[in-house]
């Protein structure tokens, strides 16, 4: 009894709720509910007024700023002398105003990391800037980000590592009174505060001990000092997405289980080591699937628990000279940005101040060119004064209302019809490559699976399908030409309500054919772009290509080594980005003892070592085929060469009578006469156990020098017994041999 009356309490604390479940952002399973129940209940979920808040600021600043910036470390252990602590031209505005720019609505600064190094000059520490002799011990970084904010119209959060390791207390009772100390001085001291961060990470203290982390106590402190601060991550209000790459699932779930908001999970999963921006596959939460229906179907509890991608412009969390040149480029984060706040996220991202205490020039520029960027793709939306239908409505929530930004109006279906369509006539034909839908999530998040069909030919193409959309869901594809479009939802979890309609036209896609590698006499290459009307411009000498460059019109023959860079320009003017490929005349030359099969013999004569590995389809051009005999390749390097490894990449696909080798053998020479082995293995994998289109890498390893290298994959020759082809002749593929 006492126990249930806690767990509602605990309900009602984080969450807020009611008691009607109708508009909860915390809705109860009960034992007898049925699967419908369970849907219908799940569909009414709804997020909180905060969360709807944090959500509709998608794009978000973090700044890891800290001692680590002046030592050069990702995490500090504690024992830094905070005297180094010393920005040379500390401006918080600049920081601001930049992120202003740059389209971003808070900034969540480490007001202490795991070092235990405070940004403000804490009453209970030392440990803070308060001992550094920047501004004399008197200055406040925290204050400084807090009231340029204020200036600006940011909002602003803080980090507090509950991991500090600098704290003699830590690992005790009295420890979490000594950080519930140091929250009460950032609540109460700095006005408002939008966002409370906390990670995962739970290390040894400086004295060896763990501390026991009473989240409870911390979150009440918030809710009390700060009752519209998000908690996020580590906390109730925003989880942690699940990976610090950038990239959010493409199925995404606002409506997860209560059972997964386990904090012990979430901190033994998260951030456990300091990250260099690679995908981190851990528990739970990384999961591909966290709300399907058939997630929640056993839930005891269902919560509305939006997703959050952090990830760093550059590979640290923190500042290092070494990454000025690393920093990800405007195409980098606009993928990021289409698969963060594309898929239902909100997207954090860090951009670390340097040791002069200001963003660096480089920082700024890659997030001033992304915001153009966003600029010319979505300040455009093509569907604007097109007609729309809906094929029903529920009173006063017209189809039209898709086309008016924001969640106010909204086109809703008639109650009790999942399945609905919207269609917009253009008045003309357009070109588009994208399309942003946003559900009402004020009502919860819905749809379950949509399409989206042009009107081409007298029918209906499909062409692309997904499955959630929730608070906005944008969709990439190969450039289409109508004048109607239409929106299918297929599945819901109630009557559907989407409040956001729009089609966009991205800047023009360029690729280069092959995208680099090495020739022998010649190689042309093509440049292509994704739709006819598009013009390229090209050079040859390395330069930067604009529109006095040479103007494409044919495959580049190119006889030397050269560098071709491109880009493409589009009718409004709007550019690619610019490709640019590195084309390397050999000095080797490849001969073998069989010719590959007419059939398979490559699209260049150095495709086996061009530099590029065959792709997933063996019928490309980039692979070699030799049929009933074994491949037996020398290579000439026309100079004596050392080299350690030797690879050869094969590919397994029975069903059309190609198999992996019986093994590969590797010799060397110095006048291409006498052979000495270098390595030989075997490949112990039946066919029949071997994976159906796979490409499979064979290595062997030795110190070595020589002028020549023969590569022997030993064919099994005939098709095995029970295979369709029993007795026939088999095929062996390879591409690329790489000599290292
Ligand atoms: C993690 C920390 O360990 C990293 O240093 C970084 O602060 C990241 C955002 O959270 O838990």
């Amino acid at each position: 009894m006492k126990k249930s009356f806690l767990f509602i309490l605990l309900i009602s604390l984080l969450w807020g709720c009611g008691s009607r479940y109708e508009s909860d952002s915390y809705i109860q399973i009960n034992p007898e509910d049925t699967p419908e129940e369970i849907i219908l209940k799940a569909a009414h979920v709804v997020p909180s007024a905060r969360q709807l808040e944090w959500q509709d600021l998608e794009f978000t600043a973090f700044c890891h700023f800290g001692i680590n910036t002046f030592t050069n470390r990702e995490w500090g252990d504690g024992t830094e002398d905070p005297a180094l602590f010393n920005p040379t031209e500390f401006d918080a505005r600049q920081w601001v105003s930049a992120f202003k720019d740059a389209g971003l609505k808070m900034v969540l600064i480490t007001a202490k990391h795991h070092d235990g190094f405070c940004l403000w000059p804490s009453a209970y520490t030392d440990h803070s800037v308060k001992s550094s002799p920047w501004m004399d011990g008197k200055g406040d970084v925290v204050k400084a980000v807090k009231e340029a904010c204020d200036e600006f119209g940011l909002k602003f959060g803080v980090y507090l590592s509950p991991w500090d390791r600098n704290q003699q207390v830590y690992g005790s009772d009295e420890y979490n009174t000594y950080f519930v100390n140091q929250l009460t001085e950032l609540l109460s001291n700095y006005g408002v505060i939008d966002e409370v961060w906390f990670d995962g990470a739970c290390g040894e203290g400086p004295n060896g001990k763990r501390q026991v982390y009473d989240w409870m106590r911390y979150y009440e402190t918030i809710r009390e000092l700060q009752p519209d601060a998000t908690i996020a991550v580590m906390g109730p209000d925003v989880r942690w997405v699940g990976t610090e790459s950038g990239y959010g699932r493409v199925m995404e779930w606002s409506v997860v289980p209560y059972n997964s908001m386990n904090t012990d999970e979430t901190a033994e999963n998260s951030q456990q080591a300091p990250t260099d921006g690679v995908f981190i596959p851990m528990g739970d939460m990384m999961v591909k699937d966290l709300g399907s229906r058939n997630k929640i179907r056993k839930a005891k509890a269902l919560v509305w628990y939006p997703s959050e991608v952090d990830v760093s412009i550059r590979p640290g969390w923190f500042y290092h000279t070494s990454q000025d040149d690393q920093v990800k480029t405007p195409e980098k984060l606009f993928d990021i940005w289409f698969s963060s706040i594309g898929r239902n996220s909100l997207l954090l991202l860090n951009i670390p101040p340097d040791t002069r205490g200001l963003i660096h020039e480089n920082d700024v520029k890659a997030l001033k060119d992304l915001a153009s960027l966003r600029e010319t793709v979505f300040g455009n939306n093509l569907a604007e004064g097109a007609s729309v239908k809906a094929t029903s409505k529920a009173i006063g929530k017209s189809s039209a209302n898709v086309l008016i930004p924001g969640r106010e109006k909204f086109w809703m279906a008639k109650k009790g019809e999942d399945e609905a369509d919207l269609e917009f006539d253009l008045g003309e034909e357009k070109a588009f490559d994208c399309i942003t839908i946003s559900e009402n999530i004020e009502l919860g998040q819905r749809v379950e699976q949509f399409s989206i069909d042009v009107w081409k030919d007298d029918r209906w193409r499909e062409i692309t399908r997904s499955t959630t959309i929730g608070n906005k869901r944008i969709l990439r594809f190969s450039p289409r030409t109508a004048q109607k479009v239409r929106l299918r939802i297929l599945q819901a979890r109630y009557t559907p309500a989407i409040s956001f309609f729009a089609l966009h036209k991205r800047p023009p896609q360029l690729e280069l054919l092959p995208a680099g590698g090495a020739f022998m006499e010649e190689m042309a290459v093509e440049l292509k772009s994704d739709m006819d009307d598009h013009d390229i411009y090209y050079t040859l000498d390395g330069s930067e290509p604009d529109k006095s460059s040479l103007k494409y019109s044919a495959p580049v023959t190119i006889s030397e080594s050269a560098q071709i860079r491109a880009i493409a320009y589009d009718s409004r003017g709007a550019s690619s980005f610019i490709r640019t490929g590195t084309y390397t005349k050999a000095t080797f030359s490849i001969t073998y003892k069989y010719p590959p099969s007419p059939k398979y013999q490559g699209n260049s004569q150095i495709v086996l070592m061009d530099g590029q590995n065959g792709s997933s389809d063996f019928s490309s051009g980039d692979w070699l085929g030799w049929e009933g005999v074994d491949m037996v390749t020398t290579i000439d390097f026309g100079e004596v060469k050392e080299f350690k490894r030797v690879t050869a990449n094969f590919v397994n696909a029975v069903g059309s009578w190609i198999f992996l080798p019986r093994g590969m053998k590797v010799e060397y020479s110095t006048d291409g006469k006498r052979f000495k082995k270098m390595g030989e293995l075997t490949n112990p994998v039946l066919w029949d156990e071997a994976p159906e289109t796979d490409r499979q890498a064979f290595s062997v390893y030795r110190s070595t020098k020589a002028k020549f290298i023969r590569v022997t994959g030993v064919s099994i020759k005939t098709c095995p017994d029970k295979h369709a082809g029993e007795g026939g002749k088999a095929w062996l593929f390879c591409d690329e041999i790489t000599v290292e």
